[in-house]
């Protein structure tokens, strides 16, 4: 019995050993000399203030004004935001820990709401909320000490916070560690949200809150920084083969947890939860509850697009959670070799086109309008994920199907890349892809349906695609 007792000691004093050591507790914080002060660098998502350079603590002077304004959420939807500093998700925050905050919440007067904040790295009631209800038109002010290293979320408390918390009112604040953290080549800033609209997902127009979606939890719009898009294309991330990125993840919910993902990279440190005292490696995606954060590094090995995810995927390809990486530079085949072969696989029996499987067909559709109005759906259901719901398509990973100059190629090409499926190189309105679209496993009429949809919409050339031709294409391939 003894020799147990004492080994299972061992054990435990071996593993809080090998866990690192904060370096300085709450009380050593809380009573940290302040010596000057400075008015706070705050930036825009997905930008980052720069590292903390100073060994001293100092107090910091934060001035956030709160703006409720209309800005766009996703293509042709707009929406009344609430935010901290104009722009959702908030300003990011930086400070040291040992430092001593001023907050300054400005209300604008032109605003509607009291409004607050909530600050997570706070030590007192609310977390700063209490001291902080703002009318608009005033300002508030109060100041806490940052006892505790760790990446925070904030947010506004004002009831229902819920509502206040889903027209975009969150950010971060990074209390940074004394000693710093190792130092890397880019950092980012990217927050998770959810989004709740009156219309449901792509339906056109200023959209307002949906309180009672909200309530069950059936967000229309999971984003990141603020709108479906906001960093993608021309305003994605961008990095350099072999520097070393750091993404700051928040999660400002209001409701959905996320399940943090790149594609095609693994997280070589992650800080789980913004947690200072706890790193973890080799990660592959990072869980971040809402009203939560994360810390993710990893090294660039290999040029490329990498899409960043909420790994639960329908949020990623149906409701906006995707943002991308741009990293370039010279390719490193001993990493990843890129697609060394492509031969034809035809197990016995098999045709290169999946034949139409009868009994599953759609009912026919008896004009053109009908086959345009149920080509709507195959298409949201089928082709919005990659092609978007405007057909605008994805830079550098989804070819636009608007205006598409494949589509002028003629139908049966455009019928061939649904029935047979389309990989390879392509360069669609002067861009190039080169990814893979699968083959279809859709009845002829369905196939019809759907091209007939894409032909008639986003300025397209307004062709009708029957599944006789559709059927055609099938037997000719075979
Ligand atoms: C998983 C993502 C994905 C889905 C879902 C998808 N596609 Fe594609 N599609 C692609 C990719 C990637 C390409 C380009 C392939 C390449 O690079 O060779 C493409 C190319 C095309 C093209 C030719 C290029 C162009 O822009 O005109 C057409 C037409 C097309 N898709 C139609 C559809 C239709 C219709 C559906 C729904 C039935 C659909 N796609 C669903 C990924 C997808
Ligand atoms: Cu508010």
């Amino acid at each position: 019995m003894k020799i147990r007792t004492k080994g299972a000691i061992l054990i435990l004093a071996s593993t809080f050993l090998a866990s690192p050591v904060f370096a300085a507790s709450r009380e050593e914080n809380a009573a940290a000399k302040i010596v000057g002060e400075e008015n706070a660098i705050l930036t825009d998502a997905p930008n980052v203030p720069p590292v903390i350079k100073r060994k001293n603590a100092t107090k910091v002077i934060v001035h956030l004004e709160v703006k409720e304004l209309e800005g766009r959420l996703a293509d042709g939807v707009s929406y009344t935001f609430w935010t901290f500093g104009g722009k959702v998700p908030g300003k990011f925050i930086r400070v040291r820990e040992g430092d001593l905050v001023e907050m300054h919440l400005d209300n604008h007067p032109d605003n509607k709401m009291p409004h607050n904040i909530d600050l997570h790295a706070v030590n007192g009631p609310g977390g700063g909320a209490a001291a902080s209800l703002t009318a608009p038109g005033h300002t508030s002010v109060f100041s806490f000490k940052a006892t505790n290293p760790g990446l925070y979320v904030y947010h506004c408390a004002t009831a229902p916070v819920a509502m206040h918390v889903a027209n975009g009112m969150y950010g971060l604040i990074l209390v940074e560690p004394k000693e710093g953290l190792p130092k890397v080549d880019r950092e980012y800033y990217v927050m998770q949200s959810d989004f709740y609209t009156k219309g449901s997902n792509g339906e056109k127009g200023l959209q307002p809150f949906s309180m009672t979606k909200a309530i069950d939890e059936r967000p229309d719009y999971v984003v990141f920084n603020g709108a479906v898009g906001s960093t993608s294309g021309d305003k994605a991330l961008t990095g350099n083969v072999g520097e070393t990125v750091r993404l700051y993840v928040g999660d400002g919910g209001p409701n959905m947890t996320s399940s943090f993902h790149v594609i095609g990279q693994i997280f070589d440190t992650v800080w789980p939860e913004g947690n200072m005292s706890t790193q973890t490696h080799n990660v592959q995606t990072t869980m971040i509850p809402a009203g939560g954060s994360a810390i993710a590094d990893f090294k660039l090995s290999v040029p490329g697009a990498f899409i960043i995810v909420d790994h639960s995927l329908t949020r990623a390809f149906n409701r906006g959670a995707l943002a991308q990486l741009k990293v370039s530079g010279p390719e490193n085949k001993i990493v990843y070799s890129g697609k060394t072969n492509d031969l034809v696989y035809l197990p016995e029996g098999a045709g290169a086109r999946v034949a139409d499987q009868p009994g599953r067909a759609a009912p026919a559709a008896r004009d053109k309008a009908e086959r345009i109005k149920a080509g709507e759906g195959v298409f949201a259901n089928n082709c919005a994920a990659c092609h978007q719901p405007a057909g605008q398509g994805v830079p550098d990973a989804f070819p636009p199907l608007a205006q598409s100059d494949y589509l002028k190629g003629g139908k049966a090409h455009a019928i061939n890349a649904v029935t047979g499926g389309l990989t390879g190189k392509v360069t669609i309105n002067g861009q190039n892809f080169d990814g893979v679209m699968p083959a279809w496993d859709l009845p002829d009429e369905d196939i019809a349906n759907v091209l007939t949809y894409v032909y008639n919409s986003w300025g397209n050339s307004g062709e009708d695609v029957t599944p006789d031709e559709v059927k055609a294409s099938r037997t000719k391939a075979n």
